[in-house]
C-alpha cells in the first residue's frame, strides 16, 4: 500500500451537556483527525487528546505538531499498521497522536483489504453492553436527575466522577435510589492520594465494581499498597500507557482491572496486546472513552468485541456526547450498540457535516 499523503483536519463539536471531572470541565470538544490517503484506499483515525493537558501530558497542539514534524514524515512510503507503528517507534511517548495516525493506516490497509477492525482485532461479539460516564454536578438530587435519565435509556452500567468531597455521598445517593441490582462504578482521575485510604474504605459497603485511578497517573506502587487496604477492585486508567505498564501493574498487584483506551496506548496493536495480557493473567478489561466522535467510537467498538472485554464500557451513545455527530449516530439498542461490521473501522465522516465542523485542514504530502 502506497502512501500518498496525510490529511490533518480539527473540527470543534459542542457537547450536549458539559462534562465534569477532577480535572477539569469539558464543554466542546476540540478533536484532531488524521486522514491517510493511499493508492488503494483512504483510512480516518481520531486523535483523543484533549484541548489541554490536564488528563494526560498531551493536547491537541501538540499532537498536531508531532505528527507533522515527526511521526508523517516517518512513515515508510509503502506501508502498512505495523511497518507505521515500527517507524513511530523512536519518538518517545506521544501516544495519542502516535494512535490516531496508525489508526489512520490501519482503517485505509483493512478498507483495501475488504476486513472489518473487528474481524481483524479478534472480536468474538456482534454487539456490546453500553456503560456511561458521569460527570460531577453542582448537586446529589442533579446527579440522581441524570443517572435517572441513563438508566431510563438503557445503559447497563453506571460510572460516577469523584474527586474528594464528591466520593461517599453521590455513591451512597445512586446505591439508595437505584439499589444493589445497578452495576456501579467511580472514576478519581487522579484526585486521592494514599493518605485518603480512609476515606477510600468507606466506598467498600456499596459493592462499587471497581474504583479507577484514585492515585497519581504515574504510581503503581502507592496504587499495590492502596489495593491491598480496599475490598473494592482497583482499575487503572492514566497508569497504563502500554502493555509493558500493564505487565508491571499485574506483577505489583497494582490493579486487578485494567481500563484500555486505544489513544492512551498508542493505538489498536498495543491495545490487543494489553487485552491478550490481561486475559493470560485473569484480569477483566473494559474499553475507555476520550468523548469521541462516531470515528473513535466505530473503532472503541470493534476492540469492546474481544473476549477478554468482559466488563461494560464507557463506549456510550452518540446522543451522550452530541446534538450530531460527524459520523452516522451509534444508537443504543436494548443497552448495546452493534459493532461495525463494515470494511476498516467501518464507519467515516459524513462529507457535509464535517465540513460544518472544520475549523482547520492541513494537507502533509509524502
Ligand atoms: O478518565 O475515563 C476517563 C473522558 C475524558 C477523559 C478521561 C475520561 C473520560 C471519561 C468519559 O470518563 C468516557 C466517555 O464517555 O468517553
Ligand atoms: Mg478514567
Amino acid at each position: 500500500m502506497k502512501i500518498e499523503g496525510v490529511e490533518l483536519r480539527r473540527v470543534a463539536l459542542p457537547l450536549a451537556l458539559p462534562f465534569r471531572t477532577s480535572f477539569g470541565t469539558e464543554t466542546a470538544r476540540d478533536v484532531l483527525l488524521v486522514r491517510v490517503v493511499t493508492s488503494d484506499a483512504e483510512g480516518w483515525g481520531e486523535c483523543v487528546a484533549m484541548a489541554d493537558p490536564l488528563y494526560s501530558p498531551e493536547y491537541v497542539e501538540g499532537a498536531a505538531d508531532v505528527l507533522r514534524r515527526f511521526l508523517v514524515p516517518a512513515l515508510p512510503r509503502t506501508v502498512d499498521a505495523h511497518a507505521a507503528e515500527r517507524a513511530m517507534l523512536p519518538f518517545k511517548g506521544h501516544r495519542m497522536a502516535k494512535a490516531a495516525l496508525e489508526t489512520a493506516v490501519l482503517d485505509a490497509e483493512l478498507r483495501a483489504a475488504g476486513t472489518s477492525l473487528a474481524a481483524y482485532l479478534g472480536a468474538s461479539a456482534s454487539r456490546v453492553p453500553c456503560g456511561v460516564s458521569v460527570g460531577i454536578m453542582d448537586s446529589v438530587p442533579a446527579l440522581l436527575d441524570a443517572v435517572a435519565g441513563y438508566v431510563a435509556e438503557g445503559y447497563v452500567r453506571v460510572k460516577l466522577k469523584i474527586e474528594p468531597g464528591w466520593e461517599v455521598a453521590p455513591v451512597r445517593a445512586v446505591r439508595e435510589r437505584f439499589g444493589d441490582d445497578l452495576l456501579l462504578q467511580v472514576d478519581a482521575n487522579a484526585a486521592f492520594t494514599l493518605a485518603d485510604a480512609p476515606l477510600l474504605a468507606r466506598l467498600d459497603p456499596f459493592d462499587l465494581l471497581l474504583i479507577e485511578q484514585p492515585l497519581a497517573e504515574d504510581d503503581l506502587v502507592q496504587h499495590a499498597a492502596l489495593a491491598r487496604r480496599l475490598r473494592t477492585p482497583l482499575c487503572l486508567d492514566e497508569a497504563i500507557e502500554s502493555a509493558a505498564h500493564a505487565a508491571a501493574a499485574i506483577s505489583l498487584g497494582s490493579c486487578s482491572v485494567v481500563n484500555v483506551k486505544p489513544g492512551r496506548v498508542g493505538g489498536y496493536l498495543e491495545a490487543r496486546r494489553i487485552h491478550d495480557l490481561c486475559r493470560a493473567h485473569g484480569l477483566p478489561v473494559w474499553c475507555g472513552g476520550m468523548l469521541e466522535t462516531g470515528v473513535g467510537r466505530a473503532a472503541n467498538l470493534a476492540l469492546s468485541a474481544l473476549p477478554g472485554f468482559t466488563l461494560p464500557g464507557d463506549t456510550s451513545a452518540s446522543s451522550r456526547y452530541f446534538t450530531d455527530d460527524i459520523t452516522e449516530p451509534f444508537v443504543l439498542d436494548d443497552g448495546h450498540l452493534t459493532v461495525p461490521s463494515g470494511p476498516g473501522i467501518g464507519a467515516a465522516p459524513r462529507p457535509d457535516r464535517l465540513a460544518e465542523v472544520t475549523t482547520d485542514s492541513e494537507w502533509i504530502p509524502l
